[in-house]
């Protein structure tokens, strides 16, 4: 019989660094929201990339900053359970910031682990002479099992990189199915995409104290979806931004979900949303456990 190889990527690094966008790179499609603003990503989400007969499951994980609230310690929680069960991890660090305080406080939770990789990535936003000495300063810094210099963007330096993962993957029966496939919930999927709107379009501190979640999907005779969501703000003031004067602003986010999931699904959708002040919602155990967090007392 021939051999396979089967194992677990753990996608790690600061706020912002570009994980997710790497992640749906490798996927060629969208499998977690990306987002300019910090703090985008809130649970860990798996997806299967096979590189010749070897699996590659890959795990993109919340940001790591310095945790202030319950939702953010559950986040960076979550980030470093992946760690504990990767067979190999994989830091991303935006070369365009270089090694901060906070990559340096990641480097030394991960260099006991016996595959680190690094990929400094945003390499099309600097200049190469910029990236050598950053190159340099992180051979010093742990035993890399390899330096990449990546574009996730771009998708520049993926595929090298992915070849690379592929060998260290251990010996092992197939952990999913032998395809490429997303492995994360259609509720918190829909929910995500709808997340990632309210970040597009709404500004400053508001998206870190809003949660969506997936209610209800019904399908009708036709097969158009009716996707019901509740949008969980903090207090009246954050429901009157994200409604907008007359509704406005809801429809845009409402709007580019239905497309998106249109698009990403190739189905036809109804996505209602309904706004709900619940002021208490970050310090409520379901709204965790929903999105594979750990609620901690
Ligand atoms: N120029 C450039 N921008 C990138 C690249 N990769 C990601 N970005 C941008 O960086 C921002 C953050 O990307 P994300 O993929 O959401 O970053 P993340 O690491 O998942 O962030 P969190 O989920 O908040 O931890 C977005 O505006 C991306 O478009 C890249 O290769 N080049
Ligand atoms: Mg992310």
């Amino acid at each position: 019989m021939t051999k396979t190889y089967s194992g677990f990527i753990a996608i790690i690094g600061p706020t912002n660094a570009g994980k997710s966008t790497l992640m749906n790179q490798i996927m060629g499609r969208k499998v977690s929201i990306v987002s300019h603003k910090v703090q985008t990503t809130r649970t860990n989400l798996r997806a299967v990339k096979m590189v010749g007969a070897r699996q590659l499951i890959f795990v993109d994980t919340p940001g790591v900053f310095r945790p202030n609230r319950r939702l953010d310690r559950a986040m960076v929680g979550a980030a470093m359970d992946a760690l504990s069960d990767a067979d190999a991890v994989l830091l991303i660090i935006d070369a365009t910031h270089g090694i901060t305080d906070t990559v340096r406080g990641l480097i030394e939770k991960i260099r006991d682990h016996k595959n680190i990789f690094v990929a400094l990535n945003k390499t099309d936003a600097i200049k190469k002479s910029e990236l050598l000495p950053i190159a340099a300063e992180l051979n010093t810094l742990a035993p890399w099992g390899a330096i990449f210099m990546i574009s996730a963007m771009k998708n520049d330096g993926i595929a090298e990189m992915l070849d690379a993962l592929a060998t260290v993957m251990p010996e092992s029966p197939y952990l999913f199915d032998a395809v490429d496939s997303v492995d994360v919930p259609d509720n918190l999927y829909l929910a995500e995409l709808t997340r990632e709107k309210i970040y597009r379009y709404i500004h400053q501190e508001l998206p870190y104290h809003i949660n969506v979640v997936t209610e209800r999907v019904d399908v009708d005779e036709d097969g158009v979806l009716d996707i019901y969501q509740k949008i969980m703000v903090a207090s009246e003031g954050h429901k009157k931004i994200v409604v907008g004067r007359g509704g406005a602003q809801l429809k845009k986010i409402g709007t580019a979900a239905r497309h998106d999931i249109q698009d990403q699904w190739g189905v036809n959708a109804r996505l209602h949303l309904f706004v709900r002040v619940e002021e208490n919602w970050e310090n409520m155990a379901e709204n965790y456990t929903d999105q594979g967090l750990e609620f901690k007392k």
